[in-house]
């Protein structure tokens, strides 16, 4: 054991009611949104073909130049009530913000910088106004906050001098006064999603990680933070000198997903984040971000893969720059939600199926309980087909304590009729082709009990 000041703090998960909510929910809305939505990716007639919300810096603007994007950011679109109804429909149960991204640009009228809402032709709190829309559709806030910071004159990439620790010093301060002040404005914020911490820079303040997200937790009782604001005394991000998760959940998942057979993440949690087009975060309008863009069933499949395997999926939106949002994206939440009123219950409130090994065709997922019962007491598993076999079987390997009561499709309540291979193997016709994941009811029950009555799945909405 390396002995350290500022790695993990905690030895084992968390299971107190913020954290077991955050956990249930699974799906959120990740929104990126600032003035890099105005250029959406072309600067003078030039498209550069990378993320819209990195502008300023692949397109060499000057700090003056990208400071007078403010007066055009006129709000003419923006309803955030709609975004936040959105979400809902989706099925998304909390939302992160972008409070402020790499550009410095704040979204609230932050007492400590003049580069915020505050010198738009609004004024307005435009953060306030879009957290207090998603409470108001019961979504859960949390906070984006991008430590990296191109406006700032004091932010370093390095420390390679007395000043540049001087400046940085005074850019920490900073940046704890604005958190600070985020907390105090906005206390029902649940958790903090920090950002931009890579530089040698961040790496050399490991206190300082440590101390701002203990500060938020003491101001936001609860408060959840992210693996990537933290770094140890050694310069380790995400996972200290001793190999310990920091923070209260891995965030290392960007763009990408752990293998569907690796059970091995789930030790932790987890949460991915995932953009809609091919690696744009922030609004770009062109052809190229067009190219890759998801398609409901990619999305859906993500989502089952990711609460399979125990962690959350973040999946972005950015909203063009007066505010509105794209009718692709709205499309795009609208069919996933539909698929999610019929078969949210595979991903809320669910986690892995303990025992369950990744069949290859899709994914298992059960309900998370508090006092989760013994594997081998039976329950309701979700089977989320996601990879139709050519053969039109689908072959289900039981563990070994249980047996299979009955097979039921949630869109319709139907019960589909399987055979025994022998004990533990059963064999049933696979789902017809919808162009969306099928998923499957499989109700069990103890090895030995499966002649027992039959109860209504309560999961299964009778059509
Ligand atoms: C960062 C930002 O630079 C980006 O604009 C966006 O906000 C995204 C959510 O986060 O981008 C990253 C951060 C980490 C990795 C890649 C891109 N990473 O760990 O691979």
């Amino acid at each position: 054991m390396i002995p350290l000041t500022y790695g993990a703090t905690a030895a084992e998960r968390r299971q107190d009611p913020t954290m077991q909510a955050f956990r249930a929910d699974r799906f959120g809305q990740f929104v990126h949104w600032g003035l890099y939505a105005i250029p959406a990716g072309t600067w003078r007639g030039r498209t550069i073909e990378f993320a819209a919300e990195f502008l300023m810096q692949s397109a060499h603007v000057s700090r003056e130049d990208w400071a007078a994007l403010a007066a055009d950011f006129t709000l003419d679109g923006f309803d955030p009530a709609e975004w936040a109804r959105t979400a809902r429909r989706m099925g998304a149960r909390y939302v992160t913000v972008t409070a402020k991204h790499h550009d410095g640009f704040c979204l609230w009228p932050s007492a400590y910088s003049d580069f915020t809402v505050a010198a738009t032709p609004s004024g307005r709190d435009v953060l306030g106004e879009i957290l207090d829309a998603y409470r108001a559709e019961g979504l859960a806030t949390h906070l984006y906050y991008s430590v990296l910071d191109w406006h700032h004159p004091d932010w370093r990439y390095a420390i390679e001098s007395d000043d540049d620790r001087i400046a940085f010093d005074r850019y920490l301060d900073f940046a704890t006064n604005q958190l600070l002040e985020l907390a105090a404005r906005y206390p029902q914020t649940r958790g903090f999603w920090f950002d931009g911490t890579w530089d040698e820079s961040v790496k050399a303040n490991g206190r300082w990680t440590h101390e701002i997200e203990q500060l938020l937790k003491e101001r936001i009782p609860g408060a959840i933070v992210n693996s990537r604001l933290r770094a140890d005394d050694r310069g380790a991000r995400h996972f200290d000198s001793n190999g310990a998760l920091m923070g209260d959940y891995e965030s290392g998942y960007e763009r990408r997903l752990p293998a569907p057979w690796d059970r091995s993440v789930s030790v932790h949690d987890w949460e991915a984040c995932a953009t809609l087009t091919q690696a744009s975060w922030g609004f770009h309008d062109s052809a190229w971000a067009e190219r890759g863009r998801k398609t409901p069933a990619q999305i859906v499949e993500q989502l089952a893969q990711t609460v399979s395997l125990g962690g959350n999926l973040l999946l972005n939106f950015g909203p063009r720059g007066d505010g509105s949002l794209a009718p692709v994206e709205t499309t795009l939440a609208d069919a996933v939600g539909a698929w999610m009123a019929v078969n949210g219950a595979a991903v809320h409130d669910s986690g892995p199926a303990t025992g369950w090994d990744y069949p290859g065709w899709g994914f298992y997922t059960a309900p998370l309980q508090a006092d989760a019962p013994a594997a081998g007491s039976g329950g309701v598993v979700h089977a989320i087909v996601t990879r139709i076999p050519v053969s039109g079987i689908l072959t289900i390997a039981l563990p070994p304590v249980l047996a299979l009561r009955a097979v039921r499709a949630l869109v319709d309540g139907a019960e589909a009729p399987f055979t025994l291979l022998d004990a533990h193997t059963v064999q049933l016709p696979a789902p017809a082709a919808t162009g969306m994941p099928t998923v499957l009811a499989l109700e069990t029950v103890p090895a030995g009990q499966e002649s027992g009555p039959r109860e209504p799945n309560p999961d299964v909405a009778l059509v």
